[in-house]
């Protein structure tokens, strides 16, 4: 393939780590390819969300690229758990060791997709119109920002603030009154940092949710070496595990495990730190019983850290299982509201009713702020691809396709899309996978699938509508043996007013989910139409 009358080969949709990776695979096997990124900068999600305490929940030394060995290598992790401003430095590295950088057009949206006559034409917010005959969307799945419909938010005179979109410039925060609305694992993140720095700091918690010590600490160097040596066991790792990386449990059911002997084997986790706890026995993630075991064991850790009895029931989660709603991975969170300086606001039983000018207003009373920060999370999997606007060959939007919720082939296609795929989209494993792994996989599938078409003469790659029925009912059957579907949660759609609830990731397995597409591959693209 090549230029053809200003035509690309590939249009890359995002410059995170997906896009990246994407652009220089094409790049290196001779496509005509150019990407389009809305920030200045490269690193997706990691770019935006540099609110202060932001840092990945997995470990830096699985959350790297692991398809190039030298740049495996050469890269020093200073800390098991990244913080944001390393990620992004990594992210920034990679984009210049690759020279990706003349490639990628900063500052630019894509607002609209059609495809005619062999190609798509986007449109952007710049004004440009690209033309390609592929595109690729490596738009992440936690980046269309999440601002909910609070009365009077437009209203507020101080300094308003969404994790999600985290101003570059310091902001300052000593001596001012925060406010936080939002408790999951950004706002849970966020709160122990602005304790340190506000005067006062009142957070507005709607659910409760469960939340591990992350134990953070510096790598030794021995731990770096050790990985290097690991190498190829990691790769090995990325195609025979279910999240990509490998996850130490004892290989029993906590049920049929001695309550002693579970309860020292939490602690070994709890201790340990980071989401490993969660697979310690085998059962909990589909037994109701066995997970109201693991969530005991929780409640019990924050009701032994928060001194305040009533603040402990308030920050204590009830009613859901422990992983529907995803683990948070904290530094300190329970322990901040030990200090007399930071109050929860529990929303279930005093509402906001509306933002004022000077604060927020709950059914109780009013709350005078400075700074209010909304770390009210993201219209997760969907919302960053329906924004896109693309339509199909009969110019439906995918938003309205999507209206009951998202369809697709392995996450990867749409029918009535040709030509276009969506790394990471919904029906991959998504979150539930180390995202890096997924990432990579996706890349280099994608990558065979374009060498293929350009090696055989193909022109048009689509999914089949029969295809995708089967695929969008396998990953509802996998949802269905799970506690997932019982719990309103982001996964499911729940979060957004007016979105179906589906549960959107694959449910089967990073290992599993890669042996049907290299299956599919195999089978000379079984479930797409070529021509
Ligand atoms: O978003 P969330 P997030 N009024 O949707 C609340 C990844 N991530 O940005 O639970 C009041 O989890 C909402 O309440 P409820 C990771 O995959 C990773 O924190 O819906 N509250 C919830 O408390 C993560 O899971 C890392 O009742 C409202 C919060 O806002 C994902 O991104 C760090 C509200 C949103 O939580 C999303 O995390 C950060 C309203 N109207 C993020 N609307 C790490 O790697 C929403 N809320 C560690």
């Amino acid at each position: 393939m090549g230029s053809l009358g200003g035509v690309l080969d590939v249009a890359v949709i995002g410059a995170g780590f997906a896009g990246m990776h994407m652009l220089d695979q094409l790049r290196r096997h001779g496509f005509d390819c150019h990407a389009y990124e809305s920030a200045p900068g490269v690193g997706g999600t990691w770019y935006w969300n540099r609110y202060p305490g932001a840092r990945c929940d997995v470990e830096s030394l699985d959350y790297s690229y692991l398809h190039d060995r030298e740049l495996y290598e050469a890269w020093a992790w200073s800390s098991r758990f990244a913080s944001q401003p390393e990620i992004l430095r990594y992210a920034e590295h990679f984009a210049e060791r690759q020279d990706l950088l003349p490639h990628i057009t900063f500052g630019t949206t894509v607002l609209g997709a059609t495809f005619a006559d062999g190609s798509w034409t986007l449109g952007t917010d710049t004004g440009e119109q690209v033309r390609a005959r592929f595109v690729v969307t490596a738009v992440g799945c936690m980046s269309a920002v999440n601002t909910p419909p609070i009365p009077g938010l437009e209203q507020f005179g101080g300094t308003l603030l969404r994790t999600a979109r985290w101003p570059t410039e310091p902001v300052e925060l000593t001596g001012r009154r925060v406010g936080v609305i939002g408790t999951g694992s950004s706002g849970v993140q966020l709160v122990p940092e602005l304790a340190r720095e506000a005067a006062e700091l009142v957070v507005f918690q709607r659910t409760p949710n469960f939340s591990v010590p992350a134990r953070n600490r510096p790598l030794t160097e021995a731990e770096r070496v050790a990985a290097v040596t690991e190498y190829e066991r990691k790769v090995v790792h990325a195609s025979t595990t279910r999240f990509g990386h490998p996850v130490t449990g004892t290989g029993r059911a906590a049920l049929a495990t001695e309550p002693a002997e579970r309860a020292a084997e939490f602690d070994k986790g709890w201790e340990r730190g980071g989401t490993h706890i969660v697979a310690t026995f085998t059962d909990t993630g589909r037994d109701p019983t066995a997970n109201a075991v693991l969530a005991e064991y929780f409640r019990d850790r924050i009701r032994e850290t928060v001194h305040d009895e009533q603040l402990a029931r308030a920050l204590t989660p009830i009613g859901y299982p422990i992983g529907t709603k995803r683990l948070c991975v904290d530094d300190g969170y329970y322990e901040t509201f030990n200090h007399s300086h930071v109050e929860l606001v529990d929303l279930r039983h005093d509402p906001i009713e509306e933002v004022t000018e000077t604060g927020i207003r709950t059914r109780s009373g009013d709350y005078e702020l400075d700074v209010l920060v909304l770390a009210t999370g993201f219209d997760a999997f969907t919302g960053s691809l329906t924004r896109l606007g693309l339509t199909d060959r009969a110019g439906k939007a995918l938003a309205d396709r999507w209206q009951d919720g998202p369809r697709s082939y392995l996450g990867l296609a749409v029918a009535g899309f040709p030509n276009l795929f969506t790394l990471t989209g919904p029906g991959s494993t998504m979150v539930l996978s180390n995202v890096m792994r997924a990432i990579e996989h996706h890349v280099e599938w994608v990558r065979e699938l374009l060498l293929h078409a350009r090696s055989h003469g193909i022109t048009e790659v689509e999914a089949l509508e029969s295809a995708e029925n089967d695929w969008v009912a396998r990953v509802a059957e996998l949802a269905g043996r799970t506690l997932y579907p019982h719990t309103d949660s982001y996964y499911l759609g729940a979060n957004i007013e007016g979105k179906a609830r589906v549960f959107a990731p694959f449910a089967g397995g990073l290992d599993a989910y890669r042996r049907i597409c290299d299956d599919v591959a195999a089978q000379g693209y079984r479930g797409f139409r070529t021509a």
